[in-house]
Formats: C-alpha cells, sequence, structure tokens
C-alpha cells in the first residue's frame, strides 16, 4: 500500500528519518507551502522566504534523486492552508492510508498530525547529537538540570574537544575568555552572502504579495537556501568568524550587526546543516591550529552543549511550557518591539537589525530585548510569540527554552538558576550604544536616568520573597539594602512612572 512521507519546512535534509523509513518507487513525499505555518504567529517575511525557498529547491533535490514529490504551492487553487488537510487531500488522490512524519519540532504540529483519521508512524529526529532519549535519562533523578553538567557529558560521548578522557585545553569551558568589550573596528566580513536565483526571486514576490504587511524587510534577501550554499557559509564562518568568536561573542557595537557570529542557526534549524559536522568543522580549525581553544570550545558549547539541551528540555516538560509565567508577568509587549520610536539606543539597535535582517546575536536577545522585557513585566507568552515570529532561525523547540526559560524565568528556574538581569551598567561595557543614547547610563535616577537602572531595582524589590534567598542574588539584595530609604522611594516611583509613560504609549 502506498504511503504519504511528510517532509516540513524546518525538515530539508537528505538524511531525514522519514525520508530513510520510506519507499522511492511506491511512496509519495508530501511537501506543502500552507497559509497557516506562515501566521499561526506572523513570521517575518524574510523568515518565511527562506523556508519556502528552501522548500522549493529541496523538493527539487528530492526528484532529481528520484523521489515522487507531492509538491502544493502557497497559491495553488486546491491548497486547503494547513498540514493536516493537505496530508488528507493527497491521500484522498493516491489512496494512501498511512503517513510517515519525522516528529515535529512544535507540540501544535505533533498534536495535529496525532488527530489526523490515518495511520501516522512518527520516526525520531536524528538530525541532533543526543536523542530525546538519551536527554531523558541524563536528567533522570537530577535535582536540577544544568546545560554544563549535561555538556561535559555529551563531550566524552561524542569525543569532540577530548584528549583522552580530560578535556581539551585542560578546561571544560573557556567562558571567562571570551567577555571581552567590543574591538574598536570588526575585521571579518560577516556572513557570506547568496544573491536569489529565479526560483527564490518567484518566492520573494510571493512572500511580498501574501505576508508584506508582516514586521520585518524582506528585502534584500542574502540567505543560502541549499545545502551546498549552507557549506560554503560554514566554511567561510570557520575561516573568517571562528578565530576571533569566542574573544567578542558577548560585544555589541552599533551598526555592527554580525561581528563574528556564524549566523549559521538558520541552516541549522531547517536541517540545510547538521549540528555534528558543524562541530567537527570548528574542532578540525582548532586541530589545524588556525583558531584557539576558547574560539572552538565556545563555539562547540553553544550547538553541542545549549542547542542539544534546550531541545531535551522542550520536549521533556511538555506542551504547556511555552505558556508558563512563574513570575506572574502580565504586561502587554510594548509597541517599540514592532518598530515604535524609542529614545532607548540599545532597544532601537536590536530591534532596528531584527527588522532588516531577522537576527540579532544572542546577547543582543538575552541582554537587551529579553533584559527588558523582563525587568518590565511584560507576559512572557507574547514576549516568546514576538521572538517565535521574528527571528529567521526561530522554531519552537529552540526558541521556548531560550525565551521563556533562560529570558524570561517565567519556567521558575528550570533552564537557568537565576534571572538574566542587568541594569545599564552590562550593556554599557558590552556594547558603545550608551555613548549616542538620549539617556545617561551613569545616572542611576532623576531625569535622563537609563531606564534598565530604574527598571533593574523595580524587579528585584517586586521579586523580592522569590529570589532574596537565591545565593547567586544576594550581593544585589544587600546592595539595594545600603541604598537610603528615600533614595529607594524615588527608584521605585520614577521606575513606575516610566512604565505607565510606556504603557500609555508615549515614546520612551
Ligand atoms: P552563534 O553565536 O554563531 O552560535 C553558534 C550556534 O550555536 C548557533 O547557530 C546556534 O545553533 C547555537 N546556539 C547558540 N546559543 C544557543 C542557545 N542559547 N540555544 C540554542 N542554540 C544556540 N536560537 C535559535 O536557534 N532559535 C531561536 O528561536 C532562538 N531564540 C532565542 C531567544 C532568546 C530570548 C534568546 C536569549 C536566545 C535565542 N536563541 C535562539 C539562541 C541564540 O541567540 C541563537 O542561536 C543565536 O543568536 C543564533 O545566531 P548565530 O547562528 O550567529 O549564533
Ligand atoms: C516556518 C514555516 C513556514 C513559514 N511555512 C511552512 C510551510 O508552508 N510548510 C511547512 O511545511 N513548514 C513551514 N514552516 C515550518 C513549520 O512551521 C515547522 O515545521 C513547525 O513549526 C515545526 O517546527
Ligand atoms: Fe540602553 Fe540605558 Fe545604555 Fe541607553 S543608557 S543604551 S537605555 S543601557
Amino acid at each position: 500500500m502506498a504511503r504519504l512521507i511528510l517532509v516540513l519546512g524546518d525538515q530539508l535534509s537528505a538524511t531525514l528519518s522519514a525520508l530513510q523509513a520510506g519507499d522511492k518507487n511506491t511512496d509519495t513525499v508530501v511537501m506543502a507551502e500552507v497559509a497557516q505555518e506562515g501566521t499561526y504567529v506572523r513570521h517575518h517575511p524574510k523568515k518565511i522566504a527562506l523556508v519556502l525557498a528552501a522548500m522549493r529547491k529541496f523538493a527539487g533535490h528530492l526528484r532529481e534523486e528520484g523521489w515522487d514529490v507531492a509538491y502544493t504551492c502557497l497559491e495553488d487553487k486546491d491548497n486547503t492552508d494547513t498540514i493536516a488537510d493537505e496530508l488528507l487531500r493527497r491521500a484522498q488522490q493516491t489512496g494512501a492510508e498511512e503517513v510517515i512524519a519525522t516528529t515535529p519540532g512544535e507540540w501544535r504540529l505533533i498534536r495535529d498530525l496525532q488527530s489526523l483519521p490515518l495511520k501516522v508512524s512518527l520516526k525520531p529526529d536524528k538530525r541532533f547529537i543526543a536523542t530525546r532519549a538519551d536527554f531523558v535519562d541524563w536528567a533522570e533523578g537530577r535535582k536540577q538540570l544544568r546545560m554544563e553538567y549535561f555538556y561535559r557529558e555529551m563531550r566524552r560521548k561524542t569525543g569532540l574537544l577530548m584528549e583522552g578522557d580530560k578535556p581539551a585545553g585542560g578546561k571544560w569551558n573557556f567562558d571567562h575568555d571570551n567577555r571581552k568589550a567590543p574591538p574598536k573596528a570588526i575585521t571579518g566580513t560577516g556572513p557570506m552572502q547568496f544573491t536569489p536565483d529565479a526560483e527564490t526571486e518567484e518566492v520573494l514576490d510571493l512572500v511580498q504579495r501574501r505576508f508584506g504587511d508582516h514586521f520585518g524587510d524582506l528585502r534584500p534577501f542574502h540567505f543560502a537556501v541549499t545545502r551546498s550554499d549552507a557549506l560554503l557559509a560554514l566554511d567561510q564562518f570557520i575561516r573568517e568568524g571562528l578565530p576571533l568568536f569566542g574573544d567578542y561573542q558577548d560585544a555589541m557595537l552599533r551598526g555592527e550587526k554580525w561581528l563574528y557570529h556564524s549566523v549559521l542557526s538558520p541552516y541549522l534549524n531547517i536541517g540545510l546543516l547538521e549540528p555534528f559536522e558543524v562541530c567537527r568543522a570548528a574542532e578540525e580549525a582548532w586541530e589545524k591550529g588556525d583558531v584557539p581553544i576558547n574560539a572552538a570550545e565556545g563555539f562547540i558549547r553553544q550547538i553541542l552543549g545549549w542547542r542539544e539541551f534546550v531541545r531535551g528540555i522542550y520536549f521533556l516538560e511538555g506542551e504547556e511550557y511555552p505558556t508558563r509565567n512563574a513570575l506572574d508577568h502580565t504586561r502587554a509587549l510594548p509597541s517599540l518591539y514592532w518598530g515604535a520610536e524609542t529614545e532607548m539606543r540599545c532597544l532601537s539597535e536590536a530591534v532596528s537589525q531584527t527588522r532588516e535582517e531577522a537576527y540579532a546575536h544572542h546577547i543582543q536577545r538575552l541582554m537587551v530585548t529579553g533584559n527588558f522585557a523582563l525587568l518590565a513585566g511584560i507576559n512572557p507568552t507574547e514576549v516568546h510569540e514576538w521572538y517565535l515570529a521574528v527571528y529567521a532561525d526561530a522554531f519552537e523547540w529552540v526558541e521556548a527554552p531560550n525565551t521563556v526559560g533562560m529570558s524570561q524565568f517565567a519556567d521558575g528556574g528550570i533552564v537557568g538558576s537565576k534571572p538574566y538581569v542587568s541594569s545599564g551598567a552590562y550593556i554599557n561595557r558590552m556594547s558603545d550604544y550608551c555613548k549616542s543614547c538620549a539617556y545617561k547610563v551613569s545616572q542611576k535616577v532623576g531625569e535622563g536616568a537609563c531606564p534598565f537602572n530604574l527598571l533593574y531595582w523595580h524587579f528585584l524589590a517586586r521579586h523580592r520573597e522569590r529570589f532574596a534567598g537565591n545565593p547567586r542574588m544576594g550581593n544585589m539584595y544587600r546592595t539595594w539594602d545600603r541604598m537610603a530609604e528615600d533614595r529607594r522611594a524615588q527608584v521605585i516611583s520614577e521606575a513606575e512612572n516610566f512604565l505607565a509613560r510606556m504603557e500609555a504609549g508615549d515614546r520612551v
């Protein structure tokens, strides 16, 4: 009996388990561009274009390999607009009664597939270094799940950066060497950029027509949409970006969107690159003496450690994880996240680069947009939906633990042991933003005081009961308690005034 093999827009890998389980002679591959996937959150047009253009290329590749591919274009007249309905339509057309799929990276779609009136076999997604079962085994019986210990186990298991049973360079983690303030000038050329061919231009026109009113600039569009181009991007990063990746990993500079970051996450997350090959490429560069250990280790840790760890958490915690709100934050996401003008230079830089590129690097996401949302008490579900929509690399399995967990502490401390909050001092140390800001980072209260300074204390004061006993936060509360009482009252009142003006829609 013929079967349908589902390939989703973030499953564009020849090694996909659903393809491996299929039979080219009898089965039909189903790929579908559907309105629902572009609009269940209003994705950035660049992200939609990346996924659709890469899907069309991958369908072409599968046909060359001998697969029968039933491909639905977004504007096909009988398009039913959802993945589930497209499967039903194809089942009717072909007479297939069974669907083979690789487990989607989002509970929403897993449930949709499980509700189909067809036999559905969900195969494990093997495009990760650890399986879901590996993670469950590791997590079992541990009081706290900490990325660092998971990462060490992954280093031992894979042998990446190992010298016998010891970590290469004598340390597991070189993070202390990776916090340099921003350099005066950037020497790299940034990620490799690609000129869209005629097929991709067609997708860009389609996305402009159908999703042009979503937040974000569609053009210019430079992403790779094939595996061979993504491999070129990887090669360029290893040569040009990786040597200084570690040193400036946390730095932020006005007008410098990429610094020494790889911008490989969109390719990893839609399946054009595999995580192990990316880690091996970094390890090989270190073995050849082309990059220092702090760069290779720092980079590999992000993929072998963080990326695998957050995936484990997403599936372990279950489908209500993205809606958690441990700190009871309820304020609406302010319009500045959607490009409304703000006097805060750090936020205007991070948001405008997000609009232009569907990209911001980790510290911009964590310590600028994320930090501000947490300090200001924004509803974490709204924050989660914003991150899921605006970044080209955003898929729920990786986005939700980073946003809901790491950035908003809305999971109550599963991903991180303390909230990532900071005053303006951190942003000033790691960037040049404050120099051109309307607010003064050195000013703690009064006219022109940096809002991060005010909101930082407001956050700590309003969550005192929860955090005062956290040994990693004791110093913060001791500093607050040493402040004169009238000064503390002034901080709280100015912070509240700022939040009220923001809620009223004033330019802040
Ligand atoms: P690099 O700095 O070059 O890092 C190399 C690779 O490591 C990345 O390509 C990525 O695959 C991996 N990586 C690094 N940090 C993480 C992390 N914390 N979790 C998982 N993988 C990581 N990453 C996503 O891939 N998708 C998301 O939707 C996403 N949402 C985020 C939301 C918030 C609030 C925060 C704080 C972080 C988020 N991240 C997300 C993690 C990280 O910011 C991005 O992976 C990174 O910025 C991608 O850019 P890059 O490829 O240049 O990364
Ligand atoms: C992100 C995305 C978009 C914008 N469009 C499609 C699509 O039309 N068809 C498709 O198969 N996949 C798309 N995707 C990726 C899915 O949203 C993704 O597979 C799920 O969110 C699970 O990670
Ligand atoms: Fe951001 Fe404050 Fe610096 Fe302005 S002064 S850029 S608001 S941290």
